[in-house]
């Protein structure tokens, strides 16, 4: 065991920190404030390699694995977490289901155009009726003659409005329960297919949005992988997502954590700095030391992925949980440290109070990993296959 990160690491951090700071950190609240999606920003997140560290060089990626895709989602988070949500949208979720799933062609197809940001992507799952229980999704996505026809509503959608390929799962077969499920690579500019802005309480910069499908015809080698396999790659795939979620998590802690650090030392109170009174250096504490638990449990989770283990499902729903309630609370804390000035929009603590709260909510909520832990330690189901 060995809890330092080599050269190649630490040097990868250090860029994506470095871009960060430059490149996100001073435009990141005026975005959020205009909802604006910094799309060069994300051209030029691709163009240092960003995106290509889950595909090998054969399309078009660099094989840096997911410690250093996490590492990178991580520094993205502290400057903005809205900016994170793409790491999910292009590698995590989309190219990595396509390289581990798809024909020779499909992945030529489309994972160069991900990594660079060519193509925008996304993943469809939620439904209006579906959010925690997947399995009721309703949109089915039924075989008829060259093509299948699809019809449904997907919602809560990250890059609905902008994405040009979506990681759909529909039920072809919708009376064959849950070996009825299927993936398909959907070309978003399909006639049938519409999308409706939604708005939210943060990530203001993320677009989210509603996808409406009408009768829209995709051709059959839109199919990902066998039919009847979607529960597996749905399942498959959250648990890479959520590991990028969690690193989201983190990356917001260390916000909190700096933001209340550096105030703490600047404000001064009754004739001294605030950080002298205990009742703050409690919560510097508590920040420090959970942050860094937290960290533990999502890179722990990242090393065994890098280690050929991507069924971790326990240890990821660990990480994630942990990182999104470490997250709320270091946010939390940090507003109670700025108070009024936490509260206005004049200083980003706010921001992270509204971000914090989605890692919590998106990828399964935190009562979900719970579940899905507590199901492991209980007997009663398995998580890790
Ligand atoms: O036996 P079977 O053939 O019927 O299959 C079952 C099971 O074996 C079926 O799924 C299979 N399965 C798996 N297969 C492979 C279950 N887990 C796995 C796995 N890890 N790998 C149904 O299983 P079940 O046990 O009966 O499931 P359930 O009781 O219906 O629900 C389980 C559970 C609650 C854990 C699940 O539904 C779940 O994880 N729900 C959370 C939904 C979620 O995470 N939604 C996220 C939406 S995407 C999103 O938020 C994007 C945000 C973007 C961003 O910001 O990053």
């Amino acid at each position: 065991m060995d809890f330092r990160l080599n050269d190649e690491l630490r040097a990868i951090r250090d860029m994506a920190r470095d871009f960060a700071e430059r490149e996100i950190a001073p435009y990141a609240d005026r975005w959020e404030k205009e909802h604006y999606f910094p799309r060069e920003v994300v051209t030029k997140m691709a163009g240092l390699g960003f995106y290509g560290t889950l595909v090998p060089e054969e399309y078009g990626g660099n094989g840096m694995g997911f410690l250093a895709g996490t590492i990178i989602t991580e520094e993205i988070a502290r400057a903005s977490a809205s900016l994170r949500v793409t790491f999910n949208m292009q590698t995590f979720g989309p190219a990595l289901s396509i390289f581990r799933y798809g024909t020779e062609e499909q992945k030529k197809k489309y994972i160069p155009k991900l990594v660079s940001t060519e193509m925008i992507g996304c993943f469809a799952i939620t439904e209006p009726n579906a959010g925690s229980d997947i399995m009721s999704m309703k949109t089915t996505a039924v075989p008829q003659g060259d093509c299948f026809l699809v019809n449904g509503t997907k919602t809560w959608i990250s890059n609905a409005q902008i994405a040009d390929l979506c990681v759909l799962y529909a039920y072809h077969d919708p009376s064959a329960g849950s070996r009825g499920l299927s993936t398909f690579l959907l070309d978003m500019h399909l006639p049938g297919i519409s999308t409706r802005p939604l708005d939210k309480m943060g990530l203001l910069s993320a677009p989210t949005g509603e996808i409406i499908l009408e009768d829209v015809k995709v051709p059959r080698d839109a199919l990902l992988g066998s039919p009847g396999d979607g529960v597996k790659y749905v399942f498959a795939s959250l648990n890479q997502t959520r590991l990028s979620c969690a690193a989201g998590g983190l990356g917001i802690a260390q916000a909190c954590l700096d933001a209340s650090v550096k105030y703490c030392n600047e404000r001064v109170q009754f004739g001294q700095q605030i950080g002298q009174y205990q009742m703050n250096q409690d919560m510097i504490a508590v920040m420090a030391t959970e942050l860094e638990a937290a960290r533990f449990l999502v890179y722990r989770a990242a090393v065994q992925k890098d280690e050929g283990n991507l069924g971790n499902v326990l240890e990821t729903s660990m990480a994630k949980y942990y990182a999104g309630e470490v997250a709320g609370k270091a946010a939390d804390f940090a507003l109670r440290i700025y108070s009024a000035y936490g509260y206005s929009t004049e200083y980003p603590v706010a921001r992270y109070y509204r971000d914090a709260k989605s890692i919590q909510i998106v990828e399964g909520t935190a009562n979900i990993q719970k579940t899905i832990i507590a199901l492991d330690q209980l007997g009663y189901r398995k998580a890790n296959r």
